[in-house]
């Protein structure tokens, strides 16, 4: 039987997949774990403090809960790792490597960890970009996820660990707040409209960026775990895409149902990370491979937010 470990749990994507791993796996083989106090989105899930930073508490979790499979999320992401370089280094890329010689060593069956389009940077295409379009990000994040990829596809290739990865692009839901990324306006967005609040936006209005709705993301992660592997042709990481859009698009969007919302816009040193990034990515190659296909556009995605922001928050 299989029993997964989940670090990051409390993150942006943590609680939204373990609820997905459970229904699969059923609650009691999906441990969480994470450096922070768990959530109320995380009651009745076993749980344990990890610091993925070291590897003598990850293998000692796995081996007290005989762990087979590990989802490991734990990451800075980009806005927070272009202030922490030394941390974004010893996080992002030090525990992948922790992660990849305990799942050889412990033979575990299967590890997912996240990749993302800011593997990506200024050498590659920007409206379309395909699964093997230049790897030269130009932001701490993209340089940590190249050199993740590297690593998974070392350890598949060299020592048979059946690690599966995605390209996410940024992630939109609403049981959880912003999580230090670029394209994390497009979370905070959906709470200042829901309070009634003038949004602020980091970045220009028309800057386009891949987005997809969290349930789209944690469907992309069960359909890559549970595909057969003799049909996947890519073990560095897959694209994958949904919706594309800009600040001024998804205040549009969100105006269809809050006729005054008001954004006014202040770009950062977020609007550079951003500029690197594509407009849209190309994703042929995972719905060849294993069927991958979004449920989710911008229109849908919003309703469905603002359905459920001001119940789940209680704003
Ligand atoms: C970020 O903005 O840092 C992330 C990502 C695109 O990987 N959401």
């Amino acid at each position: 039987m299989s029993k997964i470990l989940v670090t990051g749990a409390c993150g942006q994507l943590g609680v939204e997949i373990i609820n997905g791993l459970e229904t699969q796996y059923g609650r009691g083989n999906v441990i969480a774990s994470d450096i922070n106090e768990p959530g109320d989105g995380l009651t009745g899930v076993p749980f344990e403090f990890v610091d993925v930073m070291n590897p003598q508490q990850i293998l000692g979790i796995v081996k007290k809960h005989k762990i087979t499979i590990i989802c490991h999320l734990a990451a800075l992401l980009s806005a927070t790792a272009e202030k922490n370089i030394d941390l974004a280094r010893k996080l992002n890329i030090g525990s992948l490597h922790s992660i990849l010689t305990i799942a050889k060593d412990e033979k575990l069956e299967k590890v997912f960890w996240p990749s993302s389009i800011a593997v990506f940077g200024p050498d590659a295409k920007t409206d379309g970009t395909p699964q093997n379009s230049a790897c030269t990000p130009s932001t701490v994040y993209g340089i940590s996820k190249v050199s993740g990829e590297l690593w998974c596809a070392y350890y598949y290739n060299t020592f048979g660990v059946d690690v599966r990865s995605v390209r996410y692009p940024g992630l939109i839901g609403y049981k959880s707040l912003p999580g230090g990324g670029t394209t994390d306006y497009a979370v905070d967005i959906y709470h200042k409209a829901v309070k009634g609040e003038t949004f602020e936006c980091f970045l220009k209005p028309d800057t386009r960026l891949p987005m997809m709705f969290m349930d789209d993301a944690v469907k992309a992660t069960l359909d890559l775990m549970n595909a057969n592997p003799d049909g996947l042709t890519v073990r560095t990481s897959y694209n994958i895409a949904a919706i594309s859009f800009t600040p001024e698009e998804i205040a549009a969007s969100i105006r269809k149902r809050y006729p005054n919302f008001e954004i006014v816009y202040k770009p950062d040193y977020r609007q550079q990370i951003a500029d690197s990034w594509p407009d849209r990515i190309d994703d042929t190659v995972a719905r060849t491979d294993w069927n991958w296909n979004p449920n989710y556009d911008l229109d849908t995605m919003t309703n469905h937010i603002l359905d459920n922001l001001s119940d789940f928050w209680k704003y």
